[in-house]
């Protein structure tokens, strides 16, 4: 999978994609991540990306020319599943989202800033806007880092058995068991009997009650859907 991620700042996305699985999907050849800094697309002197918006009112905007030049420049090359725009204004994430984007041969992020992006890049270039939650970040680059994080660990080849992402929390609309490793106690507190039992029909068992106990104690809403 390709990823083309538009910003104002490449420094913040550095490192959540330079370490742990994000790096050894890069490395293996399943992500093929490229940062492109907005600015460089500037055409007036100043190198600006944003002026003050129409009607008047506290807050720059995004120019519509350099992000404009971009999309239309990373098109002409190739096809893209999906231009997507970070906004909190956007469909909240959840992991049905990661789960068909996963399937994504190219996609474009578009990274906030600011009061937002023109709203004509909105209509004519954005196909899908993405929320990471009902709170205001400085800007798109760390929740587009939380999305490709999301998107990427689900491309087949990037996890290994041990950290397969069938087991995950929400994708069976379940909250994970509680785990244990060693010792089997530590400080008079012992790891749940079952689970030296080596009976795994009990085993799964105890897991099957303890997801549903605890995503009814804090997620019946996962529950209801
Ligand atoms: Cl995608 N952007 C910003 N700026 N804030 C957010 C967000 C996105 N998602 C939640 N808060």
């Amino acid at each position: 999978m390709r990823i083309d991620i538009l910003t104002i700042l490449p420094q913040l996305l550095e490192s959540p994609f330079s370490a742990s699985i994000m790096q050894r999907a890069q490395d293996k050849g399943h992500l093929e991540l490229h940062i492109h800094n907005i600015r460089d697309y500037s055409t007036n002197k100043h190198k600006n990306v944003d002026d003050y918006q129409y009607g008047g009112g506290a807050g720059m905007v995004m120019s519509i020319e350099p992000i404009a030049a971009i999309i239309e420049k990373l098109k002409s090359e190739r096809q893209y599943d999906e231009i997507i725009y970070m906004t909190p204004d956007g469909e909240i994430l959840e992991q049905a989202h990661c789960n068909a984007l996963s399937l994504s041969e190219n996609l474009m992020i578009l990274c906030g800033h600011y009061k937002g992006v023109d709203e004509r890049i909105r209509e004519h270039y954005i196909t899908k806007e993405i929320s990471i939650g009902s709170y205001v970040l400085s800007g798109g680059e760390l929740a587009a880092a939380v999305l490709v994080d999301g998107i990427a660990r689900l491309i087949p080849g990037v996890l290994n058995d041990e950290t397969s992402a069938l087991t995950d929390s929400f994708q069976d609309n379940l909250l994970s068991p509680p785990v244990y490793t060693r010792p089997p106690e530590f400080n008079g507190w012992k790891v749940p009997e079952v689970l030296i039992s080596g009976d795994f029909s009990k085993i799964e068992q105890w897991r099957e009650e303890q997801a549903l106990k605890r995503t009814r104690e804090r997620r019946p809403d996962l529950l209801e859907e």
